[in-house]
């Protein structure tokens, strides 16, 4: 592909802000700017050296009229983001300014650049692969540090790295099954062949081992599921809707309201969460209800993090009692409520029925908001500490690249299948090559104008 034109756009966002970036790539990116700019000592853009910033004013050539007080950044190709000629203009923040600024520009003959464009350049002339392109989105669009995290490991080449490891291990095996084509078959030694399989194998776990990981960060695309349990009129429902700042769940005075599981999402310092409302757990005669605490039971098994919660004003009751047999070996944060009300348990009374060491408990009332605050902080943290434990190396997170994996891992089972079954080695190469070109798919070695479009319009103008 071969880049003729110079873009440009706004690349901050919009609304006031101390300062706000037009920025330009392009061969003739520098020449434009010079056109509508001035510099009280008369320096000039096109003789700048590159990496320098530059003190003036951006003026309308027609009118000679100040438009913006300024400094520009020139970065010479090939040191730049796109490894273009880059031209970044500080501007005042606040829409005027960089609108006017903007226009002038494209009035030069610039042309205003598309979403994604100047990743997409990156990509083009070769400083990123794809995979690292599309971190650049991931990094922009992280709402917690561990999304982040992950998304600077992939721009900076992790996944790149990994799978062009993979990728070269593969073309080796890939290589020595070509060169066996042409020999009568009872020259190949056995060993070899058993060597090419080994091979497979172990490249075949390591496609296992990464598409683990993707199924591992799970919660960063939908969330843990968290159901409120507990005994009949703690305060579930109350919580669920304190928790959503609205009234969702009908919470009455009387017991056995909740009949259903109800379920919303709560986002949690950029974690989404799916949260649970049950019904209460106890023992009953009414088929609504008895269909209900089944349900509460089952949500308790399938939920990622539970939360029980008890009522501080009341002594513990059979129900109670039976809630905690059914929470001890989840992942369980307990709950006091009421403690806006005199209360008649506390933290002992139900760490000393809970095995575990040192159980999250916390006092709370659903109704003033107390203790709310650190209840989200505590969902927070479980959800990373389980994460944290379970991590190694790189982390897939895009569906784009599992799906290649599981295609590139499909190709190589059937490579090991035609070995196994003696099948001709013309397909066993030809299933190689598959997988080959399925991992490729991921760093952008194969690729189609497809492809790229439908990654890059998912960014913002000005990236
Ligand atoms: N004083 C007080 N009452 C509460 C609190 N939370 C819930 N309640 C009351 O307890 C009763 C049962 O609440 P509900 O949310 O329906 O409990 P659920 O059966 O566990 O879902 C209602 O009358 C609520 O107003 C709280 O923090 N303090
Ligand atoms: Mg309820």
């Amino acid at each position: 592909m071969f880049i003729d034109d110079t873009i440009a756009a706004i690349s901050t966002p919009l609304g006031e802000g101390g300062i706000g970036i037009v920025r330009l790539s392009g061969k003739d990116s520098i020449k434009i700017a010079e056109k509508i700019f001035i510099s009280p000592k008369n320096k000039s853009l096109n003789n700048s050296k590159s990496h320098r910033i530059i003190y003036g004013y951006i003026k309308d050539p027609k009118t000679d009229k100040e438009i913006d007080e300024v400094l520009i950044t020139i970065m010479r190709s090939p040191y730049s983001y796109t490894r273009e000629d880059v031209v970044e203009i500080n501007c005042h923040g606040g829409m005027t300014a960089l609108r006017k600024t903007l226009e002038l520009i494209l009035k030069q003959g610039a042309r205003l650049a598309e979403p994604g464009e100047f990743t997409k350049r990156a990509f083009i002339n070769g400083r990123i692969d794809l995979s690292q392109a599309e971190a650049v989105l991931d990094l922009i669009r992280s709402k917690t540090d561990e999304s982040r995290r992950i998304a600077i490991e992939q721009l900076q080449g992790g996944l790149s790295e990994k799978i062009t490891a993979l990728r070269d291990r593969l073309t080796e095996v890939c290589a020595h099954v070509e060169a066996y084509i042409d020999f009568p078959e009872d020259e190949i030694e056995t060993a070899s062949i058993k060597a090419v399989l080994e091979s497979m194998k172990d490249i075949g776990r390591e496609f296992h081992a990464l598409l683990k990981t993707y199924d591992e960060a799970r919660f960063f695309r939908e969330g843990l599921s968290t159901a409120i349990v507990g005994s009949p009129n703690v305060g579930k429902s109350s919580l669920l809707n304190a928790l959503l700042k609205k009234d969702r769940a009908i919470v009455t005075e009387y017991p056995g309201t909740t009949r259903d599981v109800i379920e919303e999402y709560l986002n949690i310092n950029g974690l989404p969460l799916r949260i649970m409302d049950t019904a209460g757990i106890r023992d009953v005669q009414d088929i609504a209800e008895k269909e209900g605490v089944k349900r509460s039971l089952l949500s308790i098994e399938n939920a990622d993090i539970v939360i029980a919660m008890f009522d501080c004003s009341e002594l513990l009751k059979e129900e109670d009692f039976e809630v905690i047999q059914k929470v001890k070996d989840r992942n369980t944060i307990f709950v006091l409520n009421k403690s806006d009300l005199q209360s008649a348990i506390d933290r002992n009374s139900i760490s000393s029925l809970v095995p575990r060491p040192s159980p999250s408990i916390l006092n709370i009332s659903a109704t003033r908001g107390d203790g709310l605050e650190e209840l989200k902080d505590i969902i927070f943290e479980s959800c990373l500490k389980n994460w944290k434990e379970e991590r190694e190396g790189v982390v897939i997170t895009n569906l784009r690249h599992k799906t290649a994996i599981e295609k590139a891992k499909t190709s190589l089972e059937r490579a090991i299948s035609a070995l196994l079954e003696n099948q001709p080695l013309e397909i066993l190469a030809l299933e190689l090559r598959d997988s080959l070109d399925r991992l490729g798919e991921i760093v952008g070695a194969i690729t189609t104008e497809d492809i790229l479009n439908k990654i890059f319009t998912d960014f913002c103008i000005g990236k």
